[in-house]
């Protein structure tokens, strides 16, 4: 059956609806970044830019780095929008335009996101790296995908019965990264934790200004949650739906970041975007050398 004009919409060039791409635009590597600028910020390393486009919050530019074909594209800030960028990327990837149906054989992705986020850890320094072996996800997002088979149950379980959320109707989910790649951006400059992800940056993450906050002990209940090797690390606003959706469409997919803010000490980066430029070179570095 093919699919209906208003699930798989295409703009009158027949691009997808919200990235405006075509399926010879994107390469089979892909960097996410959330700040529409960082776009420009990662592709300013890569040897020949072949094309660039953009819609709303979504920028686009394929290029090749090092002999790799890349494309680095922007997701807007959370996890609704990751809802839009990966789920129209797999489209660009494993869907027919012409016909509207499924592709037989599948193109599978390598998904990276290079983000910012906030520890909440005493100890993990203000422009450290952190590199997500596994997302937790207090938005909601994957609770509306048949999703049972790519979860860690376990550690939902594990997690659900440490906050006692329940009364918040907060129930998070938790996803881990693709190992292959969490291998591959694994080194002694990246701390391995577990991020959690939340849809918003204020109340959701635990900051007040004005309002005050329904869940008194937020920060603690997160922090002093471990699963395997790792505590829960940091808070971003993307993590744990990219995991879910990568997975549930049969892509790789891993998350690193780097620490602008500590929430425990209270500390902001005083050189953020010379600190992204590094984790930058160090995800493209780990690329050309492993993939
Ligand atoms: C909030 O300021 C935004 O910054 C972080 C959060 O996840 C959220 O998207 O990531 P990016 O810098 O990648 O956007």
């Amino acid at each position: 059956m093919p699919i209906g004009d208003s699930e798989l919409i295409l703009n009158p060039d027949g691009s997808i609806y919200h990235l405006n791409l075509l399926p010879e635009d994107i390469a089979t590597t892909i960097i996410t970044v959330g700040d529409p600028n960082r776009v420009r910020q990662v592709s300013k390393f890569f040897d020949s830019i072949e094309l660039q486009k953009e819609k709303r919050e979504f920028i686009t530019h394929t290029g090749h780095y090092q002999g790799k074909r890349i494309s680095v594209i922007s997701t807007g800030i959370g996890t609704d929008n990751i809802d839009i960028v990966f789920n129209e990327l797999d489209a660009l990837a494993n869907i027919d335009f012409k016909t509207r149906e499924v592709k037989e054989k599948k193109i599978p992705l390598d998904i990276i996101r290079i983000g910012t986020s906030g520890a909440i850890q005493p100890d993990i320094p203000i422009d450290s790296f952190v590199l997500s072996a596994s997302g937790i996800g207090l938005d909601s997002l994957l609770h509306f995908y048949d999703a049972g088979q790519v979860r860690n149950l376990e550690m939902e379980k594990k997690l659900n019965d440490h906050l006692g959320w329940k009364q918040y109707n907060i129930t998070p989910y938790a996803v881990d990264a693709d190992e292959n790649l969490v291998e591959i951006f694994s080194s002694n400059r990246i701390q391995l934790g577990i991020t959690a992800t939340n849809s918003g940056f204020y109340g959701p993450q635990g900051r007040t200004l004005r309002l005050p906050l329904r869940i008194p002990d937020f920060h603690d209940k997160l922090a002093s949650f471990s699963f395997g090797k790792h505590p829960i690390t940091n808070l971003e606003m993307e993590t744990s739906s990219m995991y879910g959706l990568a997975k549930l469409h049969g892509h790789r997919s891993v998350s690193l970041n780097v620490i602008l803010a500590n929430r425990p000490t209270r500390e902001f980066s005083k050189q953020g975007y010379k600190s992204i430029d590094n984790l930058i070179e160090y995800a493209l570095e780990k690329l050309i050398a492993n993939t």
